[in-house]
């Protein structure tokens, strides 16, 4: 349906982990289903930090074509009714000399650390930004709680990326703590707000966007306090139903 027969000239755009699904598991049926109703009222999007790989684990293996707009990455790749968009990549703005420096420092790190359990895939590489995770991205959900709860104690992300920012300050790289057991690296200003140069020109009256990480520091904070968005603040998926009813969804 394109987008001049919704009801409303307005785009929704959503954060996955924890907005769409709970980190890093499926959405519900009941979260799905709501979101094709609302379909036929404005235009939908994602806006996820992870690769798409894994979006489309959580939000079916159609999902690019279930929503008007997905952006993995924080919309460096990114797809509009199911044809991919120009994207930029990491690797190219960096440079490979550079990031050999980087991933060398951070595999040092990383063995120097002294954790409970270490699992693997300490580096992700991804097309617009590298994904670290000192317990590494093969830990099960019961291994991720886990290092969640004992990174809150230790606070071992926020050291690890202090000790990059001092070391890599020319890079011009953001470091974002937006899941449980990792945190992404990207080129200044290729947060989630990104993801809005692509859908600027479509002239929407107006661009909601729903995320749980909305605090300074969060993985959605840029694009939760931008002036062209209307942010919404959740602190779970049956939070975001709950207002997605209220605004769109109230019978007089
Ligand atoms: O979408 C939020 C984050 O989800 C994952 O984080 P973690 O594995 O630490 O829970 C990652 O895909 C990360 O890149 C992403 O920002």
């Amino acid at each position: 349906m394109a987008f001049a027969d919704r009801q409303l000239n307005e785009l929704v755009l959503f954060d996955v982990d924890g907005t769409l699904s709970l980190a890093r598991q499926s959405a519900s049926t009941e979260m799905l289903n709501l979101l094709k109703e609302l379909r036929k009222k404005a235009a939908i999007g994602f806006v996820g930090g992870s690769n798409l790989v894994k979006i489309t684990e959580q939000l079916g293996s159609n999902a690019i074509n279930e929503f008007d707009f997905a952006f993995a990455e924080n919309g460096l790749t990114a797809y509009r009714l199911g044809q991919e968009l120009q994207s930029q990549s990491f690797i190219k703005h960096v440079g490979e000399e550079n990031y050999k420096k980087l991933v060398n420092f951070i595999l040092h790190y990383v063995a120097d650390m002294d954790i409970p359990i270490k699992r693997g895939t300490f580096v992700e590489f991804r097309n617009g930004m590298i994904n670290v995770s000192p317990i590494g991205r093969n830990a099960t959900i019961t291994e991720r709680n886990e290092f969640e709860a004992y990174d809150k104690q230790h606070q071992l992300r926020a050291t690890f990326i202090k000790a990059l920012q001092e070391k890599f300050a020319s890079y011009g790289l953001t470091y974002s703590i937006g899941g449980q057991i990792s945190f992404d690296v990207f080129p200044t200003g290729w947060d989630k707000t990104y993801a809005l140069r692509h859908v600027e020109k479509e002239g929407f009256d107006k661009i909601h966007f729903f995320g749980d990480k909305t605090y300074k520091g969060g993985n959605d904070y840029e694009i939760y306090t931008d002036p062209r968005v209307v942010g919404h603040s959740v602190t779970n998926p049956d939070d975001t139903q709950r207002i997605l009813k209220e605004l769109f969804f109230k019978t007089l």
